[in-house]
């Protein structure tokens, strides 16, 4: 049987390589399928935590990976080996940026590798990681063929399919997200489709691997580009003396040609700050800069130290120095209502705010403790009296937070995401939006 028929009798071995965020969906949506499924990943909890039947990505149950695990379509491994054995490779492996800002492809160049090293005829890999365009054919395809034993489309089947998972959202998931997918080859493309055809409702075909990096990256910096547009409108509606949440407000009440995005205090999460810039840098190799990717990442990523400055002017505004202040600031995960604190905006205005002598704590019911770039800090109690705080700064609008409350006992509010506007009338506290 060739590849081709086992995929469509489910009978592929598909391996996951990387259990995270993106991997594990995946790993539960084929053995949904009754695809018999491994997740690789070099962390051993993660991977005891999977075979033992227990979820660690909110938006997974582990009651569903547990039924998978019992039934023996699902299970996990640190082995490499067992590469040998699959049919279909996907790699889910991160894709950040190193301190420079550049793309750091190394985890893809390391799973290549990996799946290299136990490559045999008949092996389909998609690569699903936010990367920039010729990614799939540099790393992958050169790399998978570059023995000169197998043949692109003939014995070895690459394909590039991103990654549409949102964490959080309840609406959307694997199986109803249309997933984009572009073969190296219209074999592998062929192939790749049979696969995804399982596992998704809608493919979305598109001619190259090089295209299907290419929709990602316009996707996420559609989002880096319109939140910098709007941060920079917050800016300008201050000095005009402006509400930029009502000017936003009304816009949205246009039913055609708008689409609204909110002012900030940063950009955070693996994917909006990151994506965009794996695609500046390849056109700075190409002496074509990606202007607007370039003055969106500007915009946003002074935003934090904008929070700190009307923070400042806040407590001055009150007769306080920043020094010696204590502030509180409310919410560090880098969205609502999620615990996931990576490139939080947040990390930005609790370091600016220390660097100018205050002392700072935090209130996050979904953030216990945190430990991101150099900063380890453990949260308040939620019963916290929000009147021994000098201010407190809105970083992250969870649902779960007590604005009613903060109006009442705190005596400034820096709000950055307009979350008191319900009790700004009859609030005590002297309130400062975006
Ligand atoms: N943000 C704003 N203003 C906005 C929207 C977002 O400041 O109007 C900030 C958020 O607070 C956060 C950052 O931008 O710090 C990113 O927010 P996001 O809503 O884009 O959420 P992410 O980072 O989880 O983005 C994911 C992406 N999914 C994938 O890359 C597969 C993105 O493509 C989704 O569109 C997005 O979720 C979504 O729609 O929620």
């Amino acid at each position: 049987m060739n590849l081709l028929e086992k995929i469509k009798k489910q009978q592929a071995r598909v391996v996951v390589v990387g259990a995270g965020y993106v991997g594990l969906p995946l790993v539960v949506e084929f053995a949904k399928a009754a695809f018999r499924t491994t997740a690789y990943d070099r962390d051993p909890a993660k991977i005891k935590s999977l075979n033992a039947g227990k979820s660690y990505i909110e938006d997974i149950r582990s009651e569903e990976i547990a039924e998978h695990v019992r039934e023996g379509f699902l299970s996990g491994s640190t082995d490499e080996a067992v590469i040998d054995e699959a049919d279909c490779v996907i790699l889910c492996v991160p894709t950040p940026l190193k301190k420079s800002k550049d793309p750091d492809v190394s985890f893809i160049e390391a799973a290549v590798e990996t799946v290299v090293r136990h490559q045999h005829p008949g092996m389909l890999v998609v690569l699903e990681s936010t990367t920039y365009p010729g990614t799939t054919r540099d790393i992958l395809v050169t790399q998978l063929t570059q023995q000169g034993k197998y043949g692109i489309g003939k014995d070895i089947f690459v394909a590039f399919s991103p990654e549409r998972v949102d964490p959080g959202n309840a609406k959307f998931g694997t199986r109803n997200t249309p997933k984009v997918l572009g073969g190296a080859t219209p074999a592998c493309m062929e192939v790749a489709q049979a696969l995804y055809d399982q596992v998704v409702d809608t493919v979305v075909p598109v001619s190259s691997p090089d295209a299907a990096e290419m929709v990602k990256l316009l996707e996420n910096t559609f989002r880096a580009v319109n939140i910098g547009l709007v941060n920079e409108f917050a800016l300008i509606c201050e000095r005009l003396g402006l509400n930029v949440w009502e000017i936003i407000g009304a816009a949205s009440t246009k039913p055609f040609g708008y689409m609204p995005f909110y002012p900030g205090p940063g950009l955070g999460g693996h994917c909006i700050p990151i994506d965009p810039l794996y695609l500046s840098w390849k056109m700075r190799g190409l002496k074509m800069p990606a202007r607007f990717i370039e003055l969106a990442d500007m915009v946003n990523t002074a935003m934090p130290e904008h929070v700190v400055q009307i923070t400042a002017n806040a407590l001055n505004n009150h007769k306080k120095a920043m020094r010696g202040s204590h502030i509180l600031v409310a919410g560090v995960a880098y969205k609502r209502d999620i615990s996931d604190v990576r490139e939080s905006p947040a990390i930005d205005v609790i370091a600016g705010l220390k660097h100018r002598g205050a002392e700072v704590s935090y209130l996050d019911p979904w953030v216990p403790a945190f430990k991101e770039h150099g900063l380890s800090m453990e949260g308040v109690n939620p019963d916290t009296s929000f009147a021994s705080y000098d201010a407190i700064v809105i970083i992250t609008d969870h649902s779960g937070l007590d604005y009613a409350r903060m109006t009442r006992e705190a005596p400034i509010i820096v709000d950055t995401r307009n979350a008191t506007k319900r009790y700004a009338a009859d609030s005590k506290a002297a309130i400062v939006t975006l």
